[in-house]
């Protein structure tokens, strides 16, 4: 035993502490604290002991008597709490030993700083303050947490519940049978921990409730131990030896065996009886009853117990060993690829510049891939990025939008207006021949108060669509780089809004051109729609669709038949609503195309070159400005690198425990002490620690 555990009080001398200081299993219990700690994972249970059984059965002497630990228990004091003692190591630790008890779960805290012997009246204290007294008496299922550091000693937890009964002095708690045995089922279903099922020497062993409840949670009976207490009330005619031994058909068998044990009566309490005392009693007494002389060692004795709740856990953290390495390869892999994406600190201009120009290219090449319809990658796996379908969606609503507006120029109501405008320009041409002006005047008319409005709306949506979209592909790329995020963003809007502002001018142009001239080098399709639309009136046939060459410009022949009449009486305005339909078809035929292909290319193509070259441009200065990492990656990054250290030394610890069975057991406990220094140290210097733990910084 290390010379600097002599201080510990009564509880260094339990038999617990001395089983696990001649086992191996210590440093793997604390290697499993320590990890257990940095992964923050509920599920990792610290082992440890778990007492059940019937009312006054003895559970809370036993785990006393094993662990030297005083849980309050007596006549008067049923536990009627759980009460979940965390029992930790702490080589640094100087001056005497303590314990933090509390109501909740973080009793560093919250809890009260008190001595180890005085933990069991501050759990009275707080069973009294939540559970009433005398009458009033409840038992509820919120545990006392009770955290017990030492210098040294093994690492687990120690459960004392409440006993198993059906009525506590008087009627008020009408459920507690089962109050109690949620608890239990909470409580013993942790594969960690080891089961006492205690049961008292006088009692019929087979109508054990605990015993069932255990069986249920660990039906091969690996970690269950039946444990037979008062051994001392027996009956000079007593079967015990027979129950113990589980000889006859009738008797209950367990595997791991009944023990039986002897702990304090009420007086040995008042009396302060120590544990050596008790030990020594417990032998003479078992060696020297008539009933008992004789018995296995194996059957009886609080050091059985505890042998074999250490062989049992020796087993359990074997097994669970290699399950947490992979847990923590697995994590660390998740966390190395977490720092690669925040990517290097930029604390020099080098590392500026080399950063600068990773994100402007991560950039460029994520909008040029959404632009040519490569979406790989998580920057354009969002549909709304996919440049081209969405601006396919525009240009399909602008033609649609035109369409809609555009008069119908074969409509009876739009034959007033020709004859109106006919008759105005009589004396003008020949009545033989189409009037020039009228024409003219009515398309310009026409195509000026369609296009331009479909054309401002198609191009401020598009602006507005690229300016959302671009400045989304810069916040994600630059997310890290708030500065240099804020100056590109303004970069690209300029950029879109020079370019929107090019290609309404162009788009300007060509439509002024449209309505300058009034022609067609397409004179052979013109003429065959206008000749075929006069056919048709005059035939009263319809044409059929192979016919029908007005049916690409969205002509019917229907609207065509309407005219018959105005062709009857009015054959020049006739002539000039079927030229205005036919001619206005065929430009805004040729028009669609051409205002896609050119917006497409000043408001996209001319644009990413714009950006790309003003990206180039960037001189030292503004680089070093602007390429600053932001504070909080800067922390998210250190924080995730943090974790990676602690959890690779995790990793180093547990193959520590692995290589433990070969090397120095020595060596490896400093090893330990050395990372409980250091982990202590993190958390002074930068509470609270296990907030800041794996978890967080996952989620940060
Ligand atoms: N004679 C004798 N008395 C014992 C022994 N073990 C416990 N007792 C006494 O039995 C009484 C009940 O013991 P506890 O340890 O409080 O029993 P418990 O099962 O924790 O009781 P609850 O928490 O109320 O369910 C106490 O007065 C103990 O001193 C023993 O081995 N021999
Ligand atoms: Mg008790």
């Amino acid at each position: 035993m290390p010379e600097h555990c002599n201080r510990d009080a009564a509880v260094k001398h339990s038999d617990l502490d001395r089983a696990f200081d001649i086992s191996n299993l210590k440093p793997k219990l604390d290697a499993m604290e320590l990890v257990r700690s940095d992964l923050t994972r509920e599920s990792i249970e610290v082992p440890g002991v778990v007492v059940i059984g019937d009312q006054s059965a003895g559970k809370s002497s036993v785990l006393e008597s094993i662990s030297g630990v005083n849980f309050p228990r007596g006549e008067n004091t049923c536990t009627r709490r759980p009460c979940v003692l965390r029992m930790e190591c702490e080589p640094s630790l100087r001056g005497d030993a303590y314990a933090y008890v509390s109501n909740e779960a973080d009793v560093k805290k919250t809890g009260r700083r008190v001595g180890l012997e005085k933990i069991g009246p501050e759990i009275d204290r707080l069973t009294v303050d939540h559970t009433g007294t005398g009458a009033n008496m409840i038992i509820i299922p919120a545990p006392i947490h009770v955290k017990g550091v030492r210098k040294c000693g093994p690492t687990l937890t120690l459960i004392d519940l409440p006993g198993i009964t059906h009525w506590l002095n008087g009627p008020q708690q009408s459920n507690i049978h089962d109050v109690i045995v949620n608890m239990i089922k909470k409580y013993i279903k942790n594969e960690q921990m080891v089961i006492l099922a205690v049961v008292s020497a006088t009692s019929d062993f087979g109508n054990s409730e605990a015993l069932k409840l255990a069986k249920e949670v660990d039906p091969q009976q690996i970690r269950t131990i039946g444990v037979v207490t008062k051994i001392d009330t027996i009956q000079q005619d007593s079967d015990i030896v027979m129950k113990l031994r589980a000889e006859r058909d009738s008797d209950v068998k367990l595997n791991l065996g009944w023990i039986a044990v002897r702990c304090r009566t009420p007086t040995e309490v008042k009396e302060g009886l120590g544990p050596e005392d008790l030990r020594k009693k417990e032998q003479e007494f078992v060696q020297s009853h008539p009933l008992l002389v004789g018995l296995e060692n194996k059957f009886w004795g609080t050091h059985t117990l505890v042998e074999r709740v250490v062989e049992i856990q020796s087993e359990t953290v074997d097994k669970w060993i290699p399950e947490v390495k992979a847990e923590i390869v697995d994590r660390l892999l998740v966390l190395e690829k977490k720092v690669k994406e925040i990517g290097e600190a930029c604390d020099d201009d080098g590392k500026k510049r080399d950063t600068y120009m990773k994100l402007t290219t991560d950039l460029t090449t994520a909008i040029e891939a959404c632009v040519r319809g490569e979406y790989r990658g998580r920057i354009c796996a969002d549909k709304q990025r996919h440049i081209t379908p969405r601006l396919f969606e525009f240009y399909r609503e602008f033609e649609s939008d035109v369409k809609k507006t555009t008069p119908d120029f074969l409509s009876k109501e739009y034959f007033q207006l020709v004859a109106e405008q006919d008759s105005e320009n009589r004396g003008g041409c020949l009545p033989n021949f189409l009037s020039d002006p009228v024409f003219t005047t009515l398309f310009v008319q026409e195509f000026e108060k369609v296009m331009p409005v479909a054309t401002a709306k198609l191009l401020t949506n598009i602006r507005e669509y690229l300016l959302k979209v671009l400045k989304q592909f810069v916040s994600e790329v630059m997310a890290g780089f708030p500065r240099l995020e804020t100056s590109i963003k303004s970069d690209v809007e300029s950029i879109v809004e020079d370019a929107y502002e090019v290609t309404d001018n162009m788009l300007g142009f060509m439509f002024t051109s449209e309505t300058a001239f009034t022609t067609t080098l397409d004179e052979a399709n013109y003429e065959k729609i206008v000749d075929t639309m006069e056919s048709i009136v005059k035939t009263g046939k319809s044409a059929t669709d192979a016919e029908w060459p007005g049916k690409t410009l969205g002509i019917s022949v229907q609207q065509v038949l309407g005219l018959q009449t105005v062709h009857e009486q009015n054959p020049r305005a006739f002539k000039i609503q079927c030229s205005l339909a036919a001619y206005s078809g065929l430009v805004h035929h040729q028009l669609f195309d051409r205002v896609v292909k050119m917006s497409r290319f000043f408001i996209v193509t001319q644009m990413l070159e714009a950006l790309k070259a003003e990206l180039r441009a960037k001189d030292m200065d503004f680089i070093t400005a602007n390429t600053i990492q932001d504070p909080q990656v800067v922390m998210k990054r250190e924080r995730l690198v943090k974790s990676i250290e602690r959890l690779d030394k995790c990793r180093r610890t547990l193959d520590g425990v692995q290589a433990s069975r070969r090397t120095k057991p020595t060596a490896f406990l400093n090893l330990l002490c050395q990372n409980r220094i250091e982990a202590e140290h993190d958390d002074i210097n930068s509470p609270p620690y296990k907030k800041r733990k794996l978890d967080t910084a996952e989620n940060a």
